[in-house]
Parts: C-alpha cells; structure tokens; sequence
C-alpha cells in the first residue's frame, strides 16, 4: 500500500513532526513516505510530485498557516486520481470537522486530535484488518450522512517511538529547525489558545527523549526547538533537562523553549546564568497583555511583576537570548491599554519584541464568544480579527504600522545606542517612537521594499529631522558609533557626508601617532605607521563622547571617533577630544558594542 504523509510548512526551515510521529507509529506495518513542501511552492508542481509517487493514500497535516493552499492541493490532486483516499488531520481540522467535510467533499476522512493510533488504525482498515466504525476519533461522510467515532484513550507518550531516526531526514538537520516534544497539553486555560482545551499534561520518556537530542546533535542538528506548551511547568523536569544539555550539548547548537516568565524560580535562572554557555538556550516568553481585566476575561492568570524579575534577571545573566511575545486585540484591550502593554514590557528592553494580532483559532474560546466583544474577523485561515468593540480597524492598522520599525530598528540590534536614546529622551514612550516612525515608513511605501544597512539610517535621520524631533547632533553622533560598530571593516559606504578634508584627516592621523599608547593596547604587534593608521582606523567628527564601558553611557563633548578595525575582531573605538594638545594623551575610553 503506497503510503504519503505530506505538509506544506510555513517556510522552507521548518519541519512537521506530526508526520514523522504518524510515521514512527505505523511502522513497522506501514511505511508511510515523508515528504514536505511550502506554503511558497506552486500548486501544481505540489501535486505533480505527490501524483508521481503514485500513492493509494495521502495524509494531510494541516495547520492554520498551511490550509488554504493546502485545500487547493487536495482539490486539484483529488482531480487528477479520484480513487486516492484523502486522510485530514491537525489541529485546523481537529475542530468544525463536519464543516469542513461538507466545504471539502474531496477529503475523505478527518482525523480527529492525536492522530499516531487513529492513523494506523485507518491504515489497518484501508489494508482490509478491521472495520471503519473500529477506528476511534474519526469524522468521514457515509452515504450522505456525517459519522463520527468515538476517541479513544490518550496515547501513553512514554511508550510512542522516536520521530527523528529515519535516514532521509539526516541530510536535513544542520540547515532546518528541528522541533521536538518531550510534553503535550498545558494546564493553563488562555481562551485565544488551541493548548488550553487539551485537559492535562502527559510527558515523553525523559531517557527517550536524552538519546534522541544525542542523536539529533551527532548527527548536525543545530536548532532544536521545543515545543511543549510551556516548558518549565515543573520545576524538577526543566532543571534536569537544562542541566542534561548543559552537559551534553555540542558546541553551535542552540534550543529554543517556550517558558512561562512568571513561574520560574529566581534559583532556576541563577542557576542557568551561572551554569549555561552563552547562546546555548533561547527563551521565548508570550506576555501577551498586561492589562489585568484584559488577562481576567481570556482567563490567563498572569503575574507582570514576577515575568519582569524572570526577564530582568535573565537579560542581566547575559547567556540567554529572550524573545516576547504581545498579542494587539484582546478584549478589553483598546489603543490606550495596548500603548501601555507595549511600554510595560518595552521597559524590558528584551532582546526581541514581536506583535501578534488576535487569531480567533477554531476551537477556542474566544472565537466562541467573538459576538460578547464585537469581533469581526477573516472568515478565511488566519482568522484575524479587524475590529472589537474597543479597537477600531484604524487603530489596528496603526499598531500594525510599528510591526516593520520594530523588527529593523529594535529587533535586529541595528542600532542600540540610538534607539534607547530615542525612546528614553525624544519620544513620550517607546511605542510612540515605533509608532510615528512606522507610520511614516508605511507611507513612503518602505515595508515594501528591502534595505541596505545604511538606508536604515538615513530613512530614520530623515523621519526625525522632517518631524523636527531630538537633537542631531546627538543622535547623529550615536548613529556614527552604531553604524560603526556593525563592521569588521573600513565602510565601504557611509550615510553621512565625508566632514573631513585629506588635510585634516592627515594631521589627525598624525596626532595619533605621537601618542605612543595609542594602538597599543588595541591589537599588537601592529606597527605604528601612518600606512597602518590609514588602513585600519577610520575617523569622524561627533559630538558625544562615550564612556567607558557601559554601551549606553556618554556625555556631550565635541571630538572625533576613531575607530579600529582589525581583522577577525570587533571594531575598538577611542574618543580624542576636538581640542587636544599634543602633550595630552588621547582619551583611552572605549565603547562596548553590544
Ligand atoms: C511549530 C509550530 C509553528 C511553526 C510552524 C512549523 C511548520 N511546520 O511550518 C511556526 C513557528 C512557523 C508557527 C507559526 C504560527 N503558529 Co504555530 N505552532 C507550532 C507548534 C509549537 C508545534 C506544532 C507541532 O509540531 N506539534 C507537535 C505535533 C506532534 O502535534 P500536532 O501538530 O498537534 O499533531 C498531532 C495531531 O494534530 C495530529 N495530526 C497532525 N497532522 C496530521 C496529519 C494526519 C494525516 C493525521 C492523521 C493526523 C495529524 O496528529 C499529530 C500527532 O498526535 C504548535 C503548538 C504545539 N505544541 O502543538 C503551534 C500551533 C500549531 N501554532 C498555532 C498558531 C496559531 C500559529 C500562528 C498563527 C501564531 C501567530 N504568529 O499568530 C503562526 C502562523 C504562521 C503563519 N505563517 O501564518 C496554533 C495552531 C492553530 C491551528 N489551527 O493550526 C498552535 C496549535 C499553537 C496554539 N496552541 O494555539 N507555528
Ligand atoms: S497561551 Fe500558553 S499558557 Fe496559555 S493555554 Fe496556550 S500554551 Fe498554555
């Protein structure tokens, strides 16, 4: 029996695990073949490769992100071979299957939730074993009537096989991310989210789970990303998890978690700030709002105060990236309260800040209640909302508008020293900052387009000097310094005009050269030569002068900065003061890039 299990990921890096599970689970009977496209891929070369493979079966895994296009797929390949069994299942179809049984005739059986023992009970009944009313958590259409079976028991996790040792996979590992679970459900009960309804939470055999991580990183895997609802529910399993690859890991390789901020342990984070190698781990931690009438009604037990200690004292141990998540559109929640979330968890300063606009996920809740609030929404997958009884489609698109700024400005790091500048002394508030700034980016048009590195620096000169905001004499010299500190090399471009004439620019060079300590402490054993200075250090005018050590520190003071570059190294920088004397020495201040 020719078996497909397929997918169309999001984008080409991710992977499905539910196929490789489905997989793992029907052998050795079955063997179903894996194969995996995108969202991205045109249609019919889908279904051209999948109809070459001649399968008696294909099943879907399908997801809200891959739906549409999906459905096309089944639609056209169902055309192509209409005896080909057509077999549904994920979590976009694990709800409102009878309606989509009726929109999508060409399906010809949904599974319904955890799909390992459902499938190769359908596989057993397509291979004439049993009979289809035996198959437990299923939906199909018989005679023109809707049937469905009853579930059957959940799945003993610790007795599921591994998904990750199949050969074709191997080639894979070190250019894709590689999602694993050692837990399914969550006890929490987030009314906008699809893991609330599940009731309890079942864990994975921990030694399983060790060897195949072993596994995983012998074999090139480089991002490991777990998907268990929240990661550090218990205490005891996350510590010893985080303690197993602190040990174990192989260099280069980074895991991804999902963590609750507010209940991990001060001693859990002390002990990873001590104990984990720097890049090792990467958190990612949904806030979502921090209105707390807002929490109350989609029933999200939150404490701000302890997920700011969690993030504060993770941000100052400096080994773990965090990435935070906010969701625009919760009830309750109108521009003002959205404006103050944003600022609340701003005033974080993490790593990565993402926006998400409400998704009403078939299923939940809150798509169960979107009349209470007055939603209107996508009829189609995302299902994203438009407007709620406090938050009008303008104010959506407004927030929108500083989706774009955030990610280039905040998120990439392109700039540290001038946006904290910004946000803390020009603009009331951060998200005033992202969201004047994304508007006016939004109306020239340039969310559309891709940047240079130094468009990115004019584009913001510009905004700020037509909107007449902040001092640039300062935040010019603080996006020198920036800019700056994003080579490895002399710039080949700069965004500002040339403000040095070869006069200057040479007794310059020459003062740094009477100054023997000059150089000396930044690399050795180069040479004090004038041919050196003019190859490795560039200059320019600014009017602030950093100080010393902490990236964000500096004063006002008219000089220059010279900057050093030297090869497989960070830039170094030195301040020499506009008015120096040849007997004074050169400010030996150094900047920290970040
Ligand atoms: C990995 C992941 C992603 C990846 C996508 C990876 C990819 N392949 O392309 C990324 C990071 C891109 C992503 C993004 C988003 N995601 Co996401 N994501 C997940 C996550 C964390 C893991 C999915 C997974 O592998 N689970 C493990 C497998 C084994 O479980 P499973 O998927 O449920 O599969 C079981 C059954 O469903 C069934 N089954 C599945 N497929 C099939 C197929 C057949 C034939 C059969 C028989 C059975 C079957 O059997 C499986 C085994 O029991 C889940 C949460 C979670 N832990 O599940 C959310 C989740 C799938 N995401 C969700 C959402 C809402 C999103 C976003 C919209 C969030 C946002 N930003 O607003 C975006 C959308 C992206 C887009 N471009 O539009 C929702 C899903 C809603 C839905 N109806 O699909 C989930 C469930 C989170 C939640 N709790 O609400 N996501
Ligand atoms: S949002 Fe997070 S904590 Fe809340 S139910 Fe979903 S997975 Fe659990």
């Amino acid at each position: 029996m020719n078996i497909i299990l397929t997918t169309l990921n999001a984008k080409y890096i991710h992977t499905n695990l539910a196929i490789r599970s489905l997989k793992a689970y029907a052998q050795p009977e079955y063997e179903p073949v894996l194969t995996e496209y995108t969202i991205k891929d045109p249609i019919l070369n889908i279904v051209a490769d999948i109809h070459q493979k001649k399968p008696k079966i294909v099943g879907f895994s399908l997801y809200i992100w891959n739906i549409e296009e999906s459905l096309k797929v089944i639609r056209t390949l169902k055309k192509t071979n209409p005896d080909l069994i057509i077999i549904a299942g994920g979590p976009e179809v694990t709800y409102d299957y009878d309606k989509w049984l009726e929109k999508v005739p060409e399906i010809d059986v949904i599974v319904i939730g955890e799909g390992e023992r459902t499938f190769k009970q359908l596989l057993d009944y397509y291979a004439g074993k049993i009979d289809l009313t035996e198959v437990q958590g299923i939906a199909y259409i018989e005679n023109g009537i809707f049937k469905a079976t009853p579930p059957g028991p959940k799945l003993d996790l610790r007795e599921v096989p591994s998904p990750f040792r199949f050969h074709e996979d191997l080639p894979h590992l070190s250019n894709r991310v590689t999602y694993i679970e050692t837990s399914r459900g969550c006890p929490f009960s987030c009314q906008f989210c699809l893991s609330s309804i599940e009731v309890g939470v079942r864990y994975f055999n921990r030694e399983a789970i060790k060897d195949d991580i072993r596994y995983l990183m012998k074999n090139g895997a480089k991002t490991i990303k777990f998907v268990d609802r929240t990661f550090n529910i218990s205490r005891s399993y996350a510590m010893e998890m985080f303690q197993f690859l602190i040990d174990e890991h192989v260099p280069g390789t980074v895991f991804q978690f999902e963590i609750t901020g507010d209940i991990m342990r001060p001693e859990v984070i002390n002990f990873l700030n001590e104990n984990a190698p720097a890049g090792l781990f990467r958190f990612e931690i949904g806030v979502q709002s921090t209105n707390d009438l807002t929490n109350e009604l989609v029933k999200r037990r939150q404490n701000f105060e302890k997920l700011s200690r969690t993030v504060t004292m993770v941000k100052e141990g400096g080994k773990i990236a965090q990435h935070l998540d906010l969701i625009a559109g919760l009830p309750e929640e109108d521009y003002n309260s959205f404006r103050r979330t944003f600022n609340d968890v701003f005033a974080m300063r993490p790593e990565e800040l993402q926006l998400g606009f409400l998704k009403l996920l078939r299923g939940t809740g809150l798509r169960i209640q979107a009349e209470q609030y007055g939603y209107t929404y996508i009829d189609e997958a995302p299902y994203e909302i438009l407007s709620n009884n406090v938050l009008t489609f303008d104010e959506i698109l407004q927030i929108k508008q500083t989706e774009d700024v955030l990610e280039k400005y905040w998120n990439d790091n392109r700039m540290p020293r001038t946006i904290e500048y910004i946000v803390s002394h020009v603009f009331e508030t951060p998200f005033d900052f992202f969201q004047q700034f994304g508007t006016y980016w939004e109306t020239r048009g340039w969310s559309r387009i891709g940047h240079q590195l130094q468009d990115l620096y004019t584009r913001l000169q510009a905004f700020l000097e037509e909107t007449e905001r902040g001092d640039m004499n300062i935040i010019r010299s603080l996006m020198k310094i920036d800019y700056l500190a994003h080579h490895s090399f002399q710039p080949r471009h700069i965004w500002w005009d040339v403000e040095l004439d070869a006069n200057e620019l040479t007794s310059l060079e020459q003062r740094i050269l009477q100054d023997e300590h000059y150089l000396k402490d930044i690399v050795t054993p180069t040479r004090l030569t004038e041919r050196n200075i003019r190859k490795h250090t560039f200059i320019t005018p600014i009017n602030v002068r950093p100080n010393g050590d902490d990236a964000m520190a500096y004063c006002m003071e008219k000089g220059y900065l010279i900057t050093f570059f030297c090869r497989g190294h960070k830039p170094q920088f030195r301040f020499m003061r506009e008015s120096i004397r040849s007997t004074d020495k050169i400010a030996m201040d150094s900047i920290t890039v970040r």
